[in-house]
């Protein structure tokens, strides 16, 4: 019986990249994003391989979440796999000086929104007594860095939801894998810097970041392992990379 996955901020990144390993894999997806012409052209490319359902709405508005999620048919709610992916940093500079529209999106987005999903979808995991939710967090949630401060604390809250969610569904046998990858190129520092390119470009200068693919790859591997394995948390670098913070550059 093939499985079935839901991801969200499917339209790009690493969302689309899994959405597209999966898909190799004939596991049946329900794609999420705001972007529903993305996720159109998305769910045309990955049709011929296996059956593709599209979800819109914002993960930050939880009356859209709840809609969404409750208008799946009884046989699409059995979701074998979550990836909690939607999320974004926005902006970067010293706390003194935030946002607090920006700090708004991160929680919202990265924190509020990735529980509101999930507890829509972990009472269905918990009926059935399996599931696999896989939360994409971040090096920043292990490690906070200079002018990352609320970036890195919602990914740090991804980090202790993993582990909270890790225990309190230990009785129903739902995996949970937090995925924390470093420099990865996407659309990610493009947001970051609303749209700053000379500013994005930077950030992966000197040196081979990693793609979504790469990240894509791993959660391939994790949610195909057997029954009784469980990725618990992985952290990902391009080899230039040793910490959130040490990058070895080439001029
Ligand atoms: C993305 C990685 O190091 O830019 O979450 O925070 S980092």
């Amino acid at each position: 019986m093939p499985k079935l996955a839901l991801i969200t901020g499917a339209s790009s990144g690493i969302g689309k990249a899994t959405a597209e390993a999966f898909a190799n894999l004939g596991i049946n997806l329900i794609l999420c994003g705001r972007r529903i012409e993305k996720l159109e052209s998305l769910k045309s490319s990955l049709s011929s391989k296996v059956t593709v359902q599209i979800l819109t709405f914002d993960v930050r508005n939880k009356v859209q979440v709840e809609n969404a999620l409750n208008s799946l048919s009884d046989s699409e709610k059995n979701i074998d796999i979550l990836v909690n992916n939607a999320g974004n940093a926005h902006g970067m500079g010293p706390i003194q000086d935030g946002s607090t529209d920006d700090w708004d999106a991160m929680i919202d987005g990265n924190v509020k929104g990735l529980l509101y999903v999930s507890r829509v979808i972990m009472p269905w995991m918990k009926a059935r007594q399996q599931g696999h939710i896989v939360n994409l967090s971040s090096i920043a949630g292990k490690s906070t860095y200079p002018n990352g401060n609320v970036y890195c604390a919602s990914k740090a809250a991804v980090e202790a939801i993993s582990e909270g969610m890790r225990l309190d569904l230990n009785p129903f046998g739902i995996k949970v894998t937090n995925v924390a990858p470093g420099a990865v190129e996407t659309e990610f520092s493009i947001v970051r810097f609303k749209g700053d390119e000379e500013k994005a470009d930077a950030i992966y200068k000197g040196f081979e970041p990693l793609k979504a693919e790469d990240i894509a790859e791993v959660i391939a591997f994790a949610v195909s392992r057997p029954a009784h394995v469980v990725m618990a948390d992985i952290t990902l670098f391009p080899v230039a990379q040793a910490s959130a913070t040490v990058i070895n550059r080439k001029a």
